[in-house]
């Protein structure tokens, strides 16, 4: 059940709207100071600056990759869905909705202020990954807690609005926002398990000095049971607007509901169990589990083969309905001057690469070549930071001003296209040449050297200069980016007419209707753990019962 035209238009809840804008408030700082760690580091990486002997550049790698990687996208993510899900299951956020979300605000913005704060202190220089035995200050570790639990209440408050919905709409098949920000949350809360574990009873006691010694490869483990679901929060997000408001704004109908709900169920059941693909090349792990685990992991590529799929049908089943002939003719009938389809169609097209990338990391021999170069950055800068920032840059331009009842000026959507072009621009000179200097063998996560002139090392210089002309141009994207959301705070009040719409796309008439046991959560989680248990539970349980000799705590800056 899809909301109508009226729906999309209907003024949103003040009170929700603040809990909405503080979290983007918090995002697009997060994005700005991130973007400033960013720049630096590729002109530091690039032989361009030297920073001031107080400032390292592990230390702004580090807060580049916390503040972009995981504040922008989690603060972004969580105002989107509670926006989601207040605007289509019941209009407004129940009240006790509403205060777990502002609980899950405000224990996330400590975490935040604290984390980085110990970044900025040196106390940190960890890398947004923390991989032992690199120690920072326990209190770093602790600021992560803080992140991970006020998420997991955000979480329960999705749930919440959703498990009421249901019983008050019996029989009914659930908005499809609301089914997709469940699923996305199911992930959330189950991939962070991991985290936490190695969180709580590694990191925290080791770093106290309550325990001598670390296991790496537990901590290691533990970390990417985490680190590659967490990819996937980042991704559903964007799918979600590229499946249900992509169509409202090119004037068509999503394809298929069904589809898009089994495509997250898939997520669901195949984006944890294969963390150790970002372990491939490491000793401690037999063969056959890694095996297994790439396996599953080429089962997760599936969820977005279809939705790469939906996305052609639906682009031409609005196209042909508008008259568009040929067997191309539908892509001159998308609207190229609209910064909210403009900008999410970008990421589509850059994902194409992306994930082709992607899937060159997961094959194991190909992984070999790859592994700790640049051009898995350059994969990251290709997904997360292009497919996945410029979907929600292009959210950005409608939520704002449809949450505060404002107008998306013509102005407004032209600044926003010149920001995605520059983005784009800026990302094809940094994410290309990271990808070309990573095959020639560049390694990742290091600052600038020439390895005493060695002719290989030099060879790459001119790629990281380029990469650090992309950085700048990135940073002037960042920083127009930031300046129009903030124009977006004050573009003119609406009416019923000018107002921003929250786009929600109708399913067409032709797709199937959606079975009711695509609800069964019980069913999928129940999936879920049998695949977990059987992922894990040998290479893990060996690597309990064989213990590696652990490592006392290194603070190498
Ligand atoms: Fe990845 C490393 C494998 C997707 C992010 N990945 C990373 C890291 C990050 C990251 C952050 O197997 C580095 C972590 C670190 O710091 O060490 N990745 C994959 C695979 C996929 C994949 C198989 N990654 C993502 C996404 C990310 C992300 C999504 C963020 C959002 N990745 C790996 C592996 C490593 C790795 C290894 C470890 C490497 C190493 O050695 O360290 C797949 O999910 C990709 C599937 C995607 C597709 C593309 C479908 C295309 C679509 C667009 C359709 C376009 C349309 C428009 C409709 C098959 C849906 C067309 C219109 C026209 C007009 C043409």
């Amino acid at each position: 059940m899809q909301a109508s035209a009226a729906d999309n238009k209907r003024p949103f809840d003040g009170k929700d709207a603040k809990l909405v804008l503080a979290h983007l408030l918090v995002a697009f700082t997060a994005l700005l100071l991130g973007g400033v760690a960013g720049v630096l580091q590729g002109l530091v990486r690039g032989g361009m600056i030297e920073l001031p002997s107080e400032i390292g550049y592990y230390q702004i790698l580090t807060a580049h990759g916390v503040l972009m990687a995981l504040i922008f996208t989690t603060f972004f993510i969580i105002g989107f869905l509670y926006a989601g899900v207040s605007k289509t299951m019941g209009g407004k956020l129940l009240g006790v909705v509403s205060r777990m979300g502002w609980a899950g605000y405000v224990l996330m913005t400590v975490g935040t202020i604290l984390g980085t704060i110990m970044i900025l202190a040196n106390e940190a220089t960890v890398l947004y990954t923390f991989y032992a035995p690199l120690k920072a200050n326990p209190f770093f570790y602790i600021a992560l807690v803080f992140v991970v639990v006020g998420s997991w209440i955000s979480g329960y408050g999705i749930f919440a609005q959703y498990r009421y919905w249901r019983r008050t709409h019996k029989g009914s098949v659930s908005p499809l926002f609301g089914f997709m920000a469940v699923a996305t949350m199911l992930v959330w809360q189950i991939a962070t398990i991991g985290v936490a574990i190695t969180v709580l009873f590694q990191f925290i006691p080791w770093s106290f000095g309550w325990v001598e010694k670390i296991n790496i490869m537990i901590s290691r483990t533990l970390f990417w049971y985490f680190g590659h679901p967490l990819v996937y929060f980042w991704l559903m997000p964007a799918y979600m607007c590229w499946y249900i408001c992509i169509p409202k704004i090119i004037g068509g109908k999503i394809f298929s509901d069904s589809m898009a709900r089994l495509s997250f169920v898939l997520f669901i059941l195949f984006s944890i169990p294969v963390g150790f693909h970002h372990q491939l090349m490491e000793p401690g792990i037999a063969p056959v589990w890694k095996y297994i685990q790439v396996v599953l992991t080429f089962m997760v590529v599936i969820p977005s083969l279809m939705t790469a799929f939906a996305m052609f049908a639906t682009f031409e089943q609005t196209g042909r309905a508008k008259g568009a002939r040929g067997l191309f003719g539908w892509l001159k009938t998308l609207p190229w001057g609209d910064v909210r389809f403009f900008a999410p169609f970008m990421g589509m097209l850059v994902f194409i690469p992306a994930g082709a990338g992607g899937i060159i990391n997961a094959s194991n021999q190909m992984n070999a070549m790859v592994h700790n170069t640049l051009w898995v950055t350059g994969h990251f800068h290709l997904t997360v930071a292009t497919t996945v920032a410029l979907t929600f840059f292009g959210v950005a331009y409608w939520l704002i001003p449809h949450v505060l009842g404002k107008q998306l000026t013509p102005r407004m959507n032209r600044l926003g296209i010149i920001q995605t072009i520059i983005w784009l621009i800026g990302m094809f000179f940094m994410s290309g040449s990271m990808h070309t200097v990573g095959l020639f063998g560049s390694p990742r996560r290091t600052a600038y050297t020439t390895y005493g002139d060695h002719p290989d090392a030099v060879f790459w210089m001119p790629y990281h200069v380029a990469m650090a002309i992309g950085g700048t141009i990135l940073f002037i994207g960042v920083i127009l980016m930031f300046c129009n959301m903030i124009a977006l705070m004050r573009a003119p009040k609406g009416d019923e007419k000018t107002a921003a719409e929250f786009p929600i796309g109708e399913t067409a008439d032709a797709a199937e209707p959606t079975p009711k046991w695509i609800e069964r959560w019980g069913v999928w989680v129940g999936v879920l753990v049998v695949l977990i248990l059987f992922a894990y539970t040998v290479p893990f349980g060996d690597m309990l019962v064989n213990p590696a000799p652990g490592s006392k705590p290194w603070v190498t800056w």
